[in-house]
Formats: structure tokens, C-alpha cells, sequence
């Protein structure tokens, strides 16, 4: 899995910090200062030598690892053959290949069709485009905490105002929150029960009637790993079908493997309408998709769906050779092997440690969440000073959370056990020292 090492650049990340100030624009920030040279299955080597454990998986991203054999070899085969011709100009196979596999893979046994297009976002909106065409309606229900992408429709989509929305605006209108099953926050209401709350709130506030699409991750990403109460999701899912809501499972971050099974709707055998997806897709080439009922997405006439390079040739190739990879390594059983390495230790770290409230997630997509001990109050600055520490000593985490007190882990998911006991201690060690 490991690629070829290769001599380091001769730039050091300091220097490229500084010059990365002059040419970079601001806004666009970085977790760590260091500038990568090469990356494998469970590590990434900077510029500067120095080796990083893997949780983050360029968010969510490459399951399979970075550089996967099959995926780097597809890739090198289709760059030679053409690079793009657009699908929407002149088709070719992979593409249609691409969405065989997705209609073959994403929960719903009933006939489907999927498109392909850039970046998670742009996903998000074409479910959004489809199910507003063929409802005929414009509300769009979403959920505290959500986070659905950067673009104008789905910044209005996303819950957080910092970074993500904070002075873009006017956002897109027709959007509507509803709080979400949060089972450390809502007072540990049942699933069946948060559903009913939000329910009620779409139907007084909103009006079933006026609801072209009920858009939802089955665990909330960005927004802090939120699993929601077992029974909400099917709640609410059984609601849309009554009202004639195109339900619209966004598993972008949750998709290809992460939570122990192809995807997190499958845990609880929830059938969504469309379903989005990217990240995880095309082990780390910038692909995504939208995957629904046939009779959905047929709705929508010729050329209303598309983009100059979705579903680009490479992307395709590296999707393809990343599911095969999936299924040759079963990746599934893999985030469940990481689960239950991972699982025990970190409660045995909550047991000893007061600041953290909860240990949650599921398959190789696990968060702790930090709050001033014995209180529910949000720790953001203990979050981000763990995370800090697991820098220094070689830990590639993340936070998230609309409270930032969330840290979040997400190994590739073909790390090697050694590895991943490596960065349990580094962990311990980062939270027992700050
Ligand atoms: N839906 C559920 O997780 C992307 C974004 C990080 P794009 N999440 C990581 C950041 O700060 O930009 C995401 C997601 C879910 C949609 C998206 C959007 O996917 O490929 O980033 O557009």
C-alpha cells in the first residue's frame, strides 16, 4: 500500500508557509503547517521528513488509502487513453459503469439512475434541483447542525454560521430547520419522539403540502458526529413517504464503507429517495454523485442536469478501481475492525477523564465530546488544545462540531492495527498532558 518514497521536496514547509502567505488567499485555511510530500494507507510524510498518523483521511475521503495500488494504476491507464472529452459532449463507458455500481451499491431495492457531477455540493444542489422538478414544491427541510457544502443553495442549507456563512449572504430561500435527534442534547428523547417534534414543526410551520425535499446525513458530519436515536430516521422517512417528500439521505461523509457498512442508511435499513454522495467515491479524485428512483431522476428533461466535468474520465477511473478495492479489501468489515479496536479504549479514556461527555460514531467515523466536567456546557478551547497536542506528537485529528468542541476520527480505513494502537496512545498521551 505504501507508495514508492520519492526524495523530499527541497522546500521546507516553513518555506512554503511563506510564500503560500503572498500567493494564498486567506480565507482558504489549513489544519496543520506542514506541506505534504507523499502519503500511504495510514500515514502522510511532510516536505520536512516528518511522519503523521492518518485520522483524517483528507475528510472522509480516502477510505482505501492514499495512492491505492488499483486506484493510482487506473488513473495512470485512463490519463493515457483521454483525460475529457465531457460526458455531455462525447460519452464514454466509465461513466455509465460508474452509475451502475452506485445503483447497485446504495440502499433501495427499487429500480434507480444516478448523475454525476464535481464536489459534494454541487450533489447537494442537483438533489435539491430534482426533487424541487418533479414535486413541484420549494420548501426544503433541513436540521440543526446540518452541513451541506459552501455554494450559495447549500451554505443556506448548512446550519453554522462560522466559517461558513458568516457574511455571504443572501442566502437561497425556501429552507427550513428542524432540530435533529441529539441524544446528549435533547435530553436523550427517543427517535420516534424527535421525529414527532420535527414533524410537528414542518407541518405547522411549513405545511407538508409545500415540502419538495426532507434533507438529511444519517450522522451528522461537520456538525459534530451526532448520531441520532435508533427509530428517527425511520420516522421521518416513513412521514415523507406519506406527504410525497423526496427523502434525501446526504452521505457524503458517511458513504463508501465509513460506518461499517457501504453506507450509515443501511444500519438501520432506511430506503432514501436520492441519496448524495462524493468524498469516498473516487479515493481521493473529485467526484460525486446523485443515485435516486429512477422515476425521480428520469423526471427531469434532457441536459437540465449537468457540468463540464462531472463524472470526468480520471475520476471515473479511480471510482471504479476504488470499489472494486472496497469490495476486494471488504473495507465494511474493516471500519467495523477499526470500531472495535478503537471503541474500548476511548471509553476507557472517558472513564478517566471528566471532560469528555460521550464517545460516539460508528465503524471508522468516531468523536468524543468535550464540556466543562460535570456539566453539558461545550469545552471548544480544551477541544482544540487536545487536537493541538495530537499535532505535536504526530496526529493528524480533527474538530467539528457547531460548538467546536468535537474530536473527530477518521483513519483510512485500510490503516494497519500497529498503526492505529500507535495513534490510541498518541491520543491518550495528547489528552492525559493538556
Ligand atoms: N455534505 C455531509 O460532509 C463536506 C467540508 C469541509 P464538498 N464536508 C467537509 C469544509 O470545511 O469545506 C460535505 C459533507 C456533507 C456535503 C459536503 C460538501 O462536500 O465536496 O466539500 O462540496
Amino acid at each position: 500500500m505504501t507508495s514508492a518514497p520519492r526524495p523530499a521536496s527541497p522546500a521546507s514547509s516553513e518555506d512554503l508557509h511563506k510564500r503560500r502567505a503572498g500567493a494564498v488567499a486567506r480565507g482558504v485555511g489549513s489544519v496543520i503547517p506542514s506541506y505534504v510530500d507523499h502519503a500511504s494507507g495510514g500515514t502522510i510524510v511532510d516536505v520536512d521528513g516528518r511522519e503523521w498518523i492518518d485520522f483524517a483521511a483528507g475528510i472522509a475521503v480516502t477510505n482505501v488509502g492514499n495512492s491505492a495500488p488499483r486506484v493510482v494504476a487506473a488513473i495512470r491507464e485512463q490519463a493515457e487513453r483521454f483525460t475529457h472529452t465531457c460526458f455531455m459532449v462525447a460519452p464514454y463507458e466509465s461513466y455509465v459503469a460508474v452509475c451502475e455500481q452506485l445503483n447497485t451499491l446504495t440502499p433501495g431495492t427499487y429500480e434507480k439512475r444516478s448523475a454525476l457531477f464535481n464536489s459534494g455540493a454541487e450533489a447537494v444542489e442537483n438533489a435539491v434541483k430534482i426533487a424541487r422538478h418533479v414535486t413541484g414544491r420549494a420548501a426544503v427541510v433541513v436540521f440543526d447542525h446540518a452541513y451541506h457544502g459552501r455554494t450559495n443553495l447549500t451554505m443556506a442549507l448548512t446550519a453554522k454560521n462560522m466559517p461558513y456563512k458568516h457574511r455571504f449572504g443572501p442566502f437561497a430561500g425556501e429552507i427550513y430547520r428542524v432540530p435533529m435527534s441529539y441524544p446528549l442534547r435533547d435530553g436523550g428523547l427517543t427517535g420516534p419522539v424527535a421525529a414527532a417534534n420535527a414533524i410537528e414543526l414542518i407541518e405547522k410551520q411549513v405545511g407538508a403540502e409545500n415540502v419538495a425535499a426532507l434533507l438529511i446525513e444519517p450522522i451528522q458530519g461537520e456538525g459534530g458526529f451526532v448520531v441520532p436515536a435508533p427509530g428517527f430516521l425511520p420516522a421521518l422517512r416513513e412521514w415523507a413517504t406519506a406527504a410525497g417528500v423526496v427523502f434525501v439521505a446526504d452521505e457524503i461523509q458517511t458513504g463508501f464503507c465509513r460506518t461499517g457498512d457501504w453506507f450509515a442508511l443501511d444500519h438501520e435499513q432506511v430506503e432514501p429517495d436520492l441519496i448524495t454522495l462524493a468524498k469516498g467515491i473516487a479515493g481521493g479524485l473529485p467526484l460525486a454523485a446523485v443515485t435516486g428512483r429512477a422515476e425521480l431522476m428520469d423526471a427531469v428533461h434532457v441536459g437540465g442536469l449537468g457540468g463540464t466535468y462531472g463524472g470526468n474520465p480520471i475520476a471515473c477511473a479511480a471510482a471504479l478501481a476504488a470499489i472494486e478495492t472496497m469490495h476486494e479489501l471488504d473495507l465494511p468489515t474493516a471500519a467495523r475492525n477499526i470500531e472495535a479496536t478503537m471503541l474500548p479504549r476511548l471509553q476507557t479514556l472517558a472513564a478517566q477523564d471528566p471532560r469528555i461527555a460521550e464517545v460516539r460514531g460508528r465503524g471508522a467515523m468516531l468523536a468524543v465530546e468535550l464540556v466543562l466536567p460535570g456539566t453539558l456546557t461545550p469545552d471548544p478551547t480544551t477541544t482544540a488544545a487536545i487536537s493541538a497536542a495530537c499535532h505535536r506528537l504526530g496526529l493528524l485529528t480533527l474538530t467539528c462540531g457547531t460548538y467546536g468542541n468535537v474530536l473527530r476520527f477518521l483513519p483510512p480505513l485500510v490503516i494497519d492495527t500497529p498503526t492505529l494502537t500507535r495513534a490510541l496512545t498518541l491520543l491518550e498521551t495528547a489528552f492525559t498532558t493538556t
